[in-house]
């Protein structure tokens, strides 16, 4: 029939077999194909029904997402979709859509189409499209109402989290769960179902009377909170609530205006650049493709703190047994009891199951000795950030590893080089910088050393995602990726407070920006100290003359660490109520006052541009020393680590929306204004604005360069 659509049949039912790898999207040519084979079967009177199936990992994944971009960049759209769903629910033969792995966005608007749905018992259906700033553009909106009721579409759409096979089967969605063989059990239904009137999604408008004003109200509400300045969410509710007031067709042309809105707006663009972003991570140019990922089997963890005890938790939900060691029995009790908290809360919330928990405590060996180490596939060392501990322990776990054993350390700004050293395998050696809390955030720097070898990287690439976690690798410098370019957008945060601003203008700036929370409301978040204990490391390495911000080191001086102690550049009461304080605010503007700074009025949008055109410029610099492999590595980072918005890209693809060349001229205002050796552009910035390009254009060249 084609390359990517396959007609067969089985006695008096025909199968269409959708072959696309890897994820059977909707790409140039398959609609056509798939609808070619409907005509075909359906005009066959040999045949009484037919079997839609996806052949390899999945069903559907939706429209091809690179189509998108073509579109938004000029080219015409193919819209072939929509005459596929027409043809699919005229077919005069009954359609059974049989669905395994997933049936997701134009997936799922193909299997609604259709007059049945099977679907497999792990599998999954979803309009993700709010995840890439559009909605669903095929008639999602108006049939999934008219199957799953208001309710259930109205999340589906809005919130684009994907629902499991027993969800799918309970709202209305599938017909029946099929356990064993999906085609069997899909031609077996199609013989139940050959000869009944085959119903018709478009027509079925029963549950639409289910349609209340609350639904609505409740989801724009929840959106402004979870998608807080997204507009995709709000334009899914409007759609569906179309569904409810408005004949199908006219529902679907309201759905095809707000899909061409979102298409064409600059959160669309940065969504489908976080997603690809996410998915070039892994990609690492001079790793030969024949090295193999070692499996990890058996991990251990050094350190029962914050920190090393996510660390446990995150290699235990993945499956992977781990022992956690600790030098004190008290430290281990109070690590394991959080653990054990952390558990608990999940499962009193409903987020996990009892047993589930208990599967995971047991895979937990926690223990005082280095007992079992020898059988570790990895260790990773998660204790306080000092060189001479980290060395020490490095040499320890050297001396007991098996050859083959990855060792990580876990810091955050500490040579990765010279913790090698402690060893006598520095190509096992490398970072790996979770992010607190570790059972949680996505991100993970994969940190190399000069002598880390190709293996190490690509077992640990590999193990990322089993540990369901994005590895982005790093070069060894201090801060890695993350961190170093948080020091100048921290440092920007609190000269704005020492010039004029509060500390409450500083973090509703950022957070009106779109940022979870402001600068300073992190760092209280994180504790003043960690901070404190790494400047104290490095004040050795600070330049004579270079101006330094003032304050934080006294509010620590003075035990203000933040949350955890109450105060810090807020302050906090026992439920974490935060409020200003007025003490610090009197303190910083003395102390700037006593260092002759001049204080003014400070408006949000320069603090905006002090703190993210920072970040924006450290991240230049870090792309041209090879820190970074990609502009797009250094977004996910700060996407999954430090929830920069992702409807604004990340801060590389950020700078790229509004102009390098504008980017460019306010560093030169504030290196004026504010001294060279803080704002000096980077140079690759400057090349890339004085030569019209992007740091998106830059990512794409070195791609292309790469094969
Ligand atoms: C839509 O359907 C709009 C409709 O309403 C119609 C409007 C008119 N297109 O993630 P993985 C690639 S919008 C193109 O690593 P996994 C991906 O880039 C769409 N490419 O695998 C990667 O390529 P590479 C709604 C796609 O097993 C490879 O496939 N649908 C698409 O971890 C493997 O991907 C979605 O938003 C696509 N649709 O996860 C679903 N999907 O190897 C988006 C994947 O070159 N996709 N690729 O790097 C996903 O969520 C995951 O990929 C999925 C598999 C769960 C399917």
């Amino acid at each position: 029939m084609s390359e990517t659509v396959r007609l067969t049949r089985q006695e008096e039912i025909d199968i269409i077999t959708i072959d696309n790898p890897p994820v059977n999207a909707l790409g140039p040519g398959v609609p056509e194909a798939i609808q070619g084979a409907i005509e075909s079967a359906g005009s066959d009177p040999g045949v009484n029904a037919i079997v839609v199936i996806g052949a390899g990992r999945t069903f559907i994944a939706g429209a091809d997402i690179r189509e998108f971009v073509k579109i938004v960049r000029g080219e015409k759209p193919r819209r072939t979709l929509l005459p596929l769903l027409t043809a699919i629910e005229a077919c005069a033969k009954p359609v059974i859509m049989a669905i395994h792995g997933q049936a997701l966005g134009g997936g799922l608007e193909v299997a609604m189409a259709g007059h049945y749905r099977v679907i497999a018992a792990g599998a999954q259906v979803g309009q993700p499209e709010v995840k890439l700033g559009i909605i669903p553009g095929a008639t999602g909106t108006q049939r999934l109402p008219r199957l799953a009721g208001i309710a259930k579409a109205v999340e589906m759409c809005a919130f684009g989290e994907p629902i499991g096979a027993g969800d799918a089967l309970a709202s209305g969605i599938v017909d029946r769960i099929v356990d064993g063989d999906l085609l069997a059990g899909a031609i077996a239904f199609a013989r139940e179902v050959a000869h009944m009137p085959a119903p018709r999604t478009s027509q079925r408008n029963s549950r639409l009377s289910e349609s209340d004003p609350a639904i609505f109200a409740a989801a724009r509400q929840q959106a402004q909170k979870t998608k807080r300045g997204q507009t995709a969410p709000l334009a899914a509710i409007e759609a569906v609530e179309a569904a409810t007031r408005l004949p199908f067709d006219e529902g679907c042309a309201l759905e095809a205006k707000l899909f061409g809105e979102c298409l064409y707006s600059t959160q669309c663009r940065a969504l489908i650049h976080a997603f690809f972003a996410e998915r070039a991570v892994s990609k690492i140019p001079g790793i030969p493709v024949d090295i193999q990922p070692r499996e990890i089997r058996r991990a251990a963890v050094i350190g029962a703190g914050t920190m090393g005890g996510g660390i446990t938790m995150t290699y235990a939900n993945a499956g992977i047994p781990v022992i956690v060691k600790e030098t004190s029995q008290e430290a281990l009790d109070r690590g394991m009891a959080t653990i054990r908290k952390n558990y608990a809360g999940s499962v009193k919330k409903g987020k996990l199951a009892q047993a589930a928990m208990d599967e995971r405590m047991a895979r937990i060996t926690p223990q005082l000795s280095y007992a079992g180490f020898e059988d570790a596939d990895i260790i990773v060392e998660a204790v306080f950030e000092g060189m001479a501990l980290k060395k020490q322990v490095f040499a320890e776990i050297d001396a007991i590893a098996k050859p083959s054993c990855i060792l990580a350390s876990n810091t955050s700004y500490l040579d990765i080089d010279e913790i090698a050293s402690a060893t006598g395998r520095a190509g096992m050696v490398l970072g790996n910088h979770f992010f607190s809390p570790a059972n949680v955030m996505r991100l993970l720097e994969i940190v190399r050393g000069e002598a880390t070898s190709h293996e190490a990287i690509a077992t640990c690439m590999a193990l990322a995602r089993k540990l369901k976690k994005v590895g982005v690798l790093a070069g060894n410098c201090r801060g890695f990726i993350g961190n170093r370019m948080l020091g100048p957008y921290l440092r920007e945060a609190q000269f704005l407070v020492e010039e004029g601003a509060t500390v409450a203008d500083v973090n509703q700036a950022m957070y009106d920006f779109g940022m979870a929370m402001g600068p300073l409301a992190m760092s209280d978040l994180a504790g003043l100290d960690v901070g404190w204990r790494i400047r104290k490391e490095f004040r050795h390495l600070e330049r004579p003359g270079v101006r330094q911000p003032l304050v934080a080191d006294l509010l620590c001086e003075m035990g203000r660490y933040g949350q955890k102690t109450g105060r810090g550049w807020s302050q906090y009461d026992e439920n974490r109520n935060v409020s200003p304080d007025p003490e610090t605010e009197t303190l910083i503007e003395k102390t700037a006052r006593a260092a002759g700074i001049e204080r003014r009025s400070i408006e949000a949008g320069e603090i905006v541009d002090r703190c993210v055109l920072a970040l924006i410029n450290e991240g230049a610099k870090l792309l041209e020393e090879g820190i970074a492999l990609r502009a797009s590595d250094i977004d996910v980072v700060y996407l999954n680590g430090y929830a920069f918005p992702a409807w604004r890209g990340g801060p590389m693809f950020y700078a790229d929306t509004i102009g390098l060349d504008r980017v460019l001229a306010r560093l030169e205002e504030f290196e004026t204004r504010h001294g060279g050796e803080l704002w000096s552009p980077a140079p690759l910035l400057k090349r890339l604005a004085g030569s019209g390009k992007t740091f998106s254009s830059l990512d794409q060249e070195a791609a292309a360069a790469a094969g």
